[in-house]
This record gives C-alpha cells, structure tokens and sequence, in this order.
C-alpha cells in the first residue's frame, strides 16, 4: 500500500433510500429469512463444519474428504483437501440424464445468429473438445491459454481443460499481443485456443493475427487449436496450427473424467496489481467450485427455469464465476452474448433479455450509466418482464445509476444485487440475499454467511464506530479465495497477507460500515484503476508508456469519470524539449495508440499532459495524491511543502 493510502478514508455521502424485497419475490426465494440466520449463525459458532456441510452438500465427489481446513502454511490455506472430483462433472455430468434436453447455453452473436446447447449436447462438445487437447499430448497439470471471443466454444474449451485436470488461463481478447505473450510465458503453456476472429462492435476482432505476431516468442506452446468464427482469412503453421473442427473430427465421444485433489489449480488468471507485472491469480477446483455455486443459490437465487446472463467476458473472473462455472454448476440456463452493448443500437441488451426471456441479469455499472445516458426510450420498446433479479459488479454504483436501473429495466419489481469481490476472492463475498435483504441504493449490503469482513484501521485494529473508513480486510480463510499467485509465492504474501502481519487478508479497498452493518466501497486505496470496471494497474500503464522513444517519465493517475468509473489521466515527460501545439497532438496520438498495442485499447489514456518535472518528494517518490487532484481539476489541499519541485504545479494544472 502506498503512504498516501494510509491517510484516513473519508466517508462517502449520506443515501438513506432503502427497498425492502417486494413479498412476490421474497415468498418465492429460495433463502428465506429463517434459513440466512442459520446460515449466519452455523458459520458465527462453528465455521469449518459450516463449510463441511457446504461443501458435502453442494459438491460431487469422487473421494470424499475428511479434512475440511488446512492452516499449518498459512497464508497457503487448503480446504478439504483430501477429496477428489472432477469440475467438469460438477457442471455438466451431474444434470444428466434428468436434464440432457434443457438448454446449457443459448448463445447470440453480434450479427444476431444464435445457437443453443442442452446439457447433453454440451457434454458432447466438452469430451469431443477434451480428447482432441488429449490428443496433443495435454495432460493433467499442463497449462493452456484461451484467447477467444464470447462463443460458446470458450466455456467449451474451459469446461474441457477441466475435464483432464489441465490448467486454463483466458487471457481477454482485447488485450494486446504483448499482453498475452507475457500471459502465455509465464503460465508456461503448452497450448493456445483461438479463433480466427470475433465479432465486437461491428468489427471482426481478429484473434489469430494477434497470436500469430507472438507466438515465435512463446517457446513453451507446441500447439494453437483456431476456432473459425468469423470466417476472415488467417494465415497458417502446419506444424502448430490446427482448426478446432478438424481437431473434434477425430476424437472419441468419450473421454472419462479425470479426478483431481480438491487443491488442484483448475485455472489461472492474470491480473493487475499495484506493482510489477500482472500476476497469475491461482484457483482451486473444489473451493473455487463451491462458491460459485452457493453464490449462484444464495445471491441470485437461481432455480431450474431461470435464463441467467452474466455481461462480462470470460477473460475476466466474473465471465469465469458466472458465466463459465456458476450457472452450469447450478443446472441453469445460461445466456451468452458475443459482442457490445450499442449494436446495433443501445436496445440490443433489452432485446436479447425480451428474446431470450432472460430472468437474472447481471452487468457492471459503466453498462448501466452508457444505456442510461441513451434514454429511456430504448428499455421502453421492449417486453422485460420475464426479469425478476438484476446484479451489479465491477465498481461502486452511484444511487442514480441504480434508481434507472431498479425503475426503467427492474420496472421497481426486481431486487438488484450489488455485489463486491475480485479475481482474487473467487465468488461474491458481500452481497445482499435477495428475498432477506432490505436493499440501500449504492450499498453492496452485509457479508455472506461464512466471510468474516471487517473494516480495519491503518494498525489493523477495527473501526468499530459506524460510518468510519477503514481498509476492508477479510478475517478468516474461505474456500473460494485464491491460493497463490502462480510460481511466486513470495509475492502472494506480500500482496495480501503483509500488511497486517498475517492476521487477515487485505482487500486493497477502502470501505465504511453503517450502523446496519451495510457496506460500502469507497473504491481502491492502491493504484489499481477500475476503468469501465476493468481492472488495470497505473504502474503497467507508467511502463508502457517509458518504453516509448521520447518518454522519459511518466505517472499515470486515475480521474472520476461520470461513464467510465474512473478514466486514465498520464503525465509524462519527455526526451528534450516539452513538445506543444501541433506537435504534442501528434505525440498525444502516438502515445495512446503505443499504450493500445502493447496492454490493449482499454488503457489508453484518455488524456495525456505534457511536463518539464514530475512532482516528487525529496526522497524521489511521485506524489500520486497530487496528481490525483490535479487530473481531477481540484484545488490543491495537500501539504505541498515537501515537494521537491513546487513550481511545477502550476505547469501540471495546464497554466
Ligand atoms: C469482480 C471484479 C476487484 C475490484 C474490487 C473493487 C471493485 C468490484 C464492486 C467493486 C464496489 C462492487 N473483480 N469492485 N465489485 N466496488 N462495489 N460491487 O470486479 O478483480 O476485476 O476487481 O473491483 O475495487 O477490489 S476485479
């Protein structure tokens, strides 16, 4: 954490609107009142037999354990760690036969076709998919990297990998080649699964040809499986390359699962800190598994008719949770959309759920307040009412956002599920239980049965007092929390674990509690930005921009956007002269289009400035707190006399 973290956390504005759960909803859902304060309860006196029975219940074993929590390497936690199972079995096997003819995934594309899995059919292409990975010599523990468009074939390929016991890391498709080069060295995979292209924003995003720049430099991979989606031309290597039809063709239709222990890595997935590189988030099969499921019952309260869609791509981990295990795990239906929210027009999402009769729906705010802006008129043209849960993610809501969201898409009967947790938590970890809880617009509620939150101060002690910002720290190990961070423990202690001595795992966001024990995020404390609910590091921003010729320096900050959360705001010096004018355009250009090709278009900055100096400290550190401000256009409060360099404030304010 940095210094400037440390300082006390103000708390948020006052929003006293409440919605209890309308009776219709409450009467139906499947954790009722009586059933949450046991689950509270059981977890408060006796927290591993709670998630024994969790995980005995929810779970299918091969072997079942007898050991529910390990912490003799603690913070390097193990949960049941003597079982044995199988993930994919757990998703798909386990529905079959009694549901081989219900749809697994309906799935539109960006042109508007469509297709739909059942449950057996999805097996099918699951164990055709995981003999043909087989068939390249992947085996259990072997790494692959999926880099895809939103089809059905990456759940597919996901749900494949898990079947073998190999490991899958999706890296999202729009990132950059340089991005997944480093993602695939080091994961150290054996093989990548592509496409040709997908289809996003009327575009073919053209997935191969990314690959095909890097690939020399991935010594590790012997094999690229390429999906053919959207039929542009790509270009091939007999010897590596080979289309996922023919890869199928041949394989068997049986592929016997294999048992995995319940600590065995079902996947990895890269993402930003606020030092380094981004590191390789490593999960768990059974812990992982079981937390997707019960968040799927307790938070959306998910049952066997429901049409479930989850927005996000699954190169993130919500895309991972919720659209890849989740829903499947539970025996729902899941809907799958391939491309953006604006095509083509801003109805496209409120078409698909009045098409698809989609029940739960689950998106980021930044989707919110864009379609919002759009009017309502968009909502009005279609039939919502097969809705009757929405879900939000990614970043604080603002109480605007979801008022429209609760009144023009909920039409004031569906509950909305704020819920807060990151890659590293696996699952939702506060959220409200949508037939129990009374719902605060802007608040993401009271922590799960099971997760011990807790605001702490900057000794670690808890804040106690409502209404006080803290550190938003997690007390005791859960199973779905991530177990290290790949080939670098070392790393993941010092990142989560450090802080606070080891006594509790550190979020890196600010939170205040109020005096209904409801949460609410006050957003990172770190310098990880959250722009359209993506998560970047400023850091990774700071070093792609100096390994640019005329940069010497460069700090990147983040600036409250009314769309997009937060929006990347970088100061940067340059070799020689401060460039101006005409010049600075051409570089403001260069620059942004550089920061796109070597992380991806999501972080580019959306405004550059040009200085003689970074502001610094007299011991060399850049004062981010500073720049903050600046790019925000506030007025200066900070104590400024430590500043090595003062006058530059005036330059870095655009005078
Ligand atoms: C799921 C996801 C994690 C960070 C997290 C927060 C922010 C996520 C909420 C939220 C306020 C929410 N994973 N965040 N959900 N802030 N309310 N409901 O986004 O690893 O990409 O990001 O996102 O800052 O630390 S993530």
């Amino acid at each position: 954490m940095s210094d400037q973290s440390r300082d006390t956390i103000e708390s948020l504005s006052h929003e006293d609107r409440t919605f209890p759960p309308p009776a219709e909803f409450a009467a139906r859902a499947q954790i009722q009142e009586a059933e949450y304060r046991r689950l509270l309860a059981l977890a408060e006196t006796d927290y591993e037999r709670f998630w024994a029975e969790q995980a005995q219940a929810e779970l299918q074993w091969i072997q079942p354990f007898t050991r529910t929590l390990n912490d003799r390497e603690a913070p390097h936690y193990q949960w049941f760690e003597d079982g044995l199972l199988n993930v994919s079995v757990n998703c798909i096997d386990r529905h079959l036969p009694d549901r081989a003819n219900k749809p697994a995934i309906i799935f539109e594309g960006e042109p508007g076709d469509t297709r739909r899995l059942t449950y057996a059919e999805l097996l099918h292409e699951v164990v055709r998919f995981a003999n043909a990975l087989r068939g390249r010599g992947i085996k259990k523990g072997d790494r692959v990297v999926l880099y895809m468009p939103m089809v059905p074939e990456a759940v597919i390929a996901m749900q494949a990998c898990a079947r073998i016991g190999a490991i899958h890391s999706v890296v999202f498709g729009g990132f950059s080649g340089d991005s997944l080069r480093d993602r695939i060295n080091d994961a150290e995979a054996s093989a990548v699964v592509t496409a040709d292209g997908g289809f996003r924003s009327g575009r073919v995003i053209e997935l191969k040809a990314v690959c095909d720049r890097i690939i020399g430099d991935c010594p590790s991979v012997h094999t690229v499986f390429v999906l053919k989606r959207a039929g542009n031309p790509v270009t091939w290597s007999p010897a590596r390359d080979i289309w996922w039809h023919e890869a199928v063709a041949g394989a068997g239709a049986d592929c016997p699962p294999v048992a995995v222990g319940a600590e065995h890595p079902l996947f990895l997935l890269y993402t930003s800190g606020s030092t380094g590189r981004p590191k390789g988030i490593q999960h768990s099969s059974a812990g992982y598994l079981l937390g997707t499921i019960l968040t799927m019952r307790w938070v959306f309260d998910i049952r066997p008719d429901d049409v479930f869609w989850c927005t996000a791509d699954v190169g993130w981990i919500t895309g991972h949770s919720y659209v890849a295990y989740g829903p499947l795990a539970a025996g729902a239906t899941l809907l799958m959309y391939e491309g953006a929210p604006m095509v083509p027009d801003p109805g496209r999402y409120w078409q698909i759920c009045e098409r698809h009769k989609v029940s739960v729906f689950y998106t980021a705010p930044t989707a919110i307040r864009a379609l919002k802006k759009q009017g309502d008129d968009y909502p009005a043209r279609y039939d919502l009412s097969s809705l009757r849960l929405l879900g939000s993610v990614g970043e604080p809501i603002n109480p605007e956002a979801w008022m429209w969201y609760h009144t023009h898409i909920g039409h004031g009967r569906c509950p909305i599920v704020d819920t807060w947790w990151q890659t590293e938590t696996g699952a939702h970890m506060i959220a409200p239980i949508p037939g129990v809880s009374t719902l605060k617009p802007g608040s993401c509620g009271r922590a799960l049965p099971g997760i011990m939150a807790d605001i702490v101060d900057n000794k670690g002690d808890p804040v106690g007092a409502a209404n006080t910002g803290g550190f938003l720290v997690i007390k005791r190990p859960w199973p779905f929390m991530l177990r290290t961070v790949w080939r670098n423990p070392q790393r993941y202690i010092d990142t989560y674990w450090k802080e606070f001595d080891g006594r509790y795992y550190v979020s890196g966001d600010g939170a205040k509690r109020d005096a209904d024990g409801y949460f609410w995020i006050m957003g990172r404390v770190d310098d990880v930005l959250k722009v359209s609910g993506h998560r970047l590091g400023t850091m990774e921003i700071e070093s792609a921009l100096v390994a640019h010729s005329r940069v010497a320096e460069a700090a990147v900050v983040g600036r409250p956007d009314e769309l997009t959360g937060e929006a990347i705001c970088a100061f940067v010096v340059v070799r020689g002269t401060r460039p101006s004018g005409p010049d600075a355009e051409a570089l403001t250009q260069d620059l942004r289009q550089w920061v796109s090709e070597h992380i991806g278009p999501i972080a580019k900055p959306a405004v550059i400035r040009y200085t003689d100096n970074l502001p610094k400290t007299r011991s060399g550190k850049i004062m981010r707190r500073l720049l903050r401000a600046v790019a925000a256009g506030e007025p200066i409060t900070q104590d400024v006399s430590t500043l090595e360099n003062p006058d530059i404030i005036r330059q870095l304010q655009g005078d």
